[in-house]
């Protein structure tokens, strides 16, 4: 059954790399249209293809269900993030059907206004000293790659649930969780300053919908480890969502949403 949401946002789905989760993507899009689609940054990693391209057909057909969307009903807006940001040079031009952004004021339906930007200008880890932004690409590639081992292990013995290691390392590493917290209040306090009431964003990795100094602080999260999306519903509400991949290999088992969060529930 397909779902009809005002709005969908993805980032950091990493095409072109071995760590980017298309077929788990590719079976989330299938849950839902949208009448406009915010691909916040990250998308295509051309980064990493400048030193190995990994480009099997799911990577196409995302982009074929993409540039189909955007030629039918719905409105698509990309804004580049670091790892594609050679379409920083394209800014403000349309590809096809497709809207090329800095970034970008979306307004919900309930009139809230959100700034849309992927983030890595609040980042001063990649901002200043790009040499160890590439090291840490490398150890968290690393990371996601031994987590795909024990994600084989966990389902051999029967366990079920997500549980990501580089999620964990992010979690328990305090050095890391600061830079996370410094990330979320630098991103906030801008919409503040915009007097905007809310950003949607991407960059860390760190899927997130909360309240940060009386700005609704949202982040996509990623499609490389914890596949994670936001819609936003018919009503403007907002929503974080988690595709949880099937716990067997088996055929006739599928995935499911799972929902993470949502700032006006009961
Ligand atoms: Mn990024």
């Amino acid at each position: 059954m397909t779902r009809h949401v005002r709005a969908l946002f993805l980032s950091d789905i990493h095409l072109g790399t071995r760590a980017c989760q298309a077929d788990h993507l590719l079976a989330f899009l299938k849950e839902y249209e949208c009448d406009h689609l915010f691909l916040v940054g990250d998308i295509i990693d051309f980064w990493a293809m400048s030193r190995a391209v990994y480009w099997p057909a799911s990577h196409n057909t995302i982009v074929q269900k993409v540039l189909k969307k955007a030629r039918h009903n719905t409105k698509v807006f990309l804004i580049p993030g670091n790892h594609d940001e050679l379409l920083r040079e394209h800014v403000d031009s349309n590809f096809g059907d497709v809207h090329l952004v800095r970034e970008h004021v979306h307004t919900a339906a309930d009139g809230k206004k959100y700034l849309l930007l992927h983030g890595d200008e609040y980042d001063q880890i990649t901002a200043l000293h790009r040499w160890v932004s590439i090291l840490g690409d490398i150890s968290y590639t690393f990371l996601i790659h031994l987590n795909r081992g024990l994600s084989w292990l966990r389902r051999k013995l029967g366990v079920s649930g997500h549980w990501s290691l580089a999620d964990y390392a992010k979690r328990n590493v305090l050095q890391a969780v600061s830079f996370i917290s410094d990330f979320e209040t630098a991103v906030a306090r801008t919409a503040a300053q915009r007097g905007l009431d809310g950003v949607i964003c991407g960059h860390i990795h760190t899927a997130a919908m909360r309240n940060i100094e009386n700005i609704t602080y949202i982040n996509c999260g990623d499609w490389v480890d914890s596949c994670t999306a936001v819609v936003e519903h018919q009503d403007g509400r907002m929503e974080l969502l988690r595709w949880e991949p099937p716990v067997a290999a088996a055929n006739d088992e599928q995935g499911k949403v799972v929902r993470l969060h949502t700032p006006d529930a009961a």
